[in-house]
């Protein structure tokens, strides 16, 4: 009987033992996934990284065309107290005077004839802005700035977005399509057939390509680039963002992509990093893209591997499908590292640090 009751006592220590055990392992995970939460990423943690020299200021941004792009931008960033935010405006605004197929009024119209504009910004403290199906106004970057600044919302669409901008001394511009994308468009209208090109900057050869070196033209002359997203740190360690686009061409009336949605087109995340990327809108507002690959970052994965991580989540949502579409992300640090990945080859970005004009990295892609 004692046998058996001092049995029944040790199942009974035993057993309070694993529970305080299980309880103790149970808060522990919990505290350190917590801290972990609450530390400005794993990097942190790592003393190695504690010692990590920080990679300053630099900006980087997505193809070719932002070779030119960054060194507008490293004008601003390479003043002492300039700040990310007017570098990455700055470069935007660049690409949006310019006349091109993929970014500001020069930009392919919807299937409609109507140019419509998509960007936004955002910088360092969680301050965004951002314009989607925008028409006739030169500067959408600027205007998504305005709103991030001078009004209590973060987003503005179509005429409300006009109405704001023009009211804000934004001038109306004329509605006229530039003459390549007329040109382009009359040769849509003529099987008026929606079908998003696998933008690869750096496709050699190909349909629609021609195979000199870069700059890249389609075989209308015009030069081949797309949207324009660009993140840079600045001298003081604050990330900021901009990207800006004319969106898919032929798109539906009122279609919006990723690129002026904060958290697919852009996210800043100042303990952390900066991603911004370029391609099939629809696939990257699935997993909210460049929220993704900051959160990848928070975990503790380098810029590379992070955007290949999200590319991945993309893919495998149907590898059929994406066989037959393109997205990039490009991401940068707060230790200014960057990386980027993409679902085709030929996504390439530019990188401008302390050397001008900058270098272009190939990134590695999932086909
Ligand atoms: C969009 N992401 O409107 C933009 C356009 C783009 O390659 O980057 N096209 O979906």
């Amino acid at each position: 009987m004692m046998y058996l009751s001092t049995m029944i006592q040790n199942i009974f220590i035993a057993c309070n033992f694993r529970l305080i055990k299980n309880n103790y392992m149970h808060s522990r995970r919990i505290f350190l996934r917590k801290s972990a939460l609450s530390l400005p990423g794993f990097y942190i943690l790592n003393s190695k990284s504690q010692r990590k020299k920080v990679k300053k200021p630099i900006v980087i941004s997505t193809w070719d065309s932002g070779l030119p792009v960054n060194k507008v931008a490293w004008e601003v960033l390479k003043q002492t107290n300039s700040q990310a935010l007017d570098a990455v405006e700055a470069g935007a605004r660049s690409i949006e005077d310019k006349i091109d197929c993929c970014v500001g009024l020069g930009g392919n119209p919807d299937r409609d004839g109507k140019v419509t504009l998509d960007a936004c910004i955002m910088d360092h403290q969680f301050n965004c802005g951002s314009v989607a199906f925008l028409e006739r106004i030169k500067h959408p970057i600027s205007v998504a700035r305005k709103i991030m600044e001078d009004s209590p919302h973060v987003m503005l669409v179509g005429e409300g977005a006009q109405q704001f901008a023009v009211e804000n001394g934004f001038k109306l511009a004329s509605d006229k399509l530039s003459e390549s994308a007329e040109k382009t468009y009359k040769e849509w209208l003529k099987k008026s057939e929606y079908k998003p090109i696998i933008n690869i900057e750096r496709s050699h050869g190909g349909a629609g390509f021609s195979s000199t070196p870069p700059p890249f033209k389609l075989s209308n002359g015009v030069f081949n680039h797309d949207t324009m997203g660009l993140i840079a740190l600045d001298q003081q360690k604050r990330l900021a963002g901009a990207c800006t686009t004319s969106g898919m061409a032929f798109k539906m009336r009122g279609r919006v992509g990723d690129s002026p949605i904060i958290g697919s087109g852009l996210y800043v995340d100042n303990e952390v990093g900066a991603v911004t990327g370029s391609g099939q809108g629809e696939e990257v507002i699935r997993i909210s893209g460049a929220h993704a690959v900051v959160e990848f970052m928070r975990q503790g994965k380098s810029p590379a591997k992070a955007c290949k991580l999200a590319i991945e989540r993309i893919v495998e949502i149907n590898p059929q499908k994406a066989k037959n579409f393109q997205v990039g992300f490009i991401a940068l640090s707060k230790y200014g590292e960057f990386g980027g990945y993409a679902v085709q080859p030929g996504f390439v970005y530019a990188v401008t640090h302390n050397t001008e004009p900058g270098r272009l990295f190939e990134s590695k892609s999932y086909f």
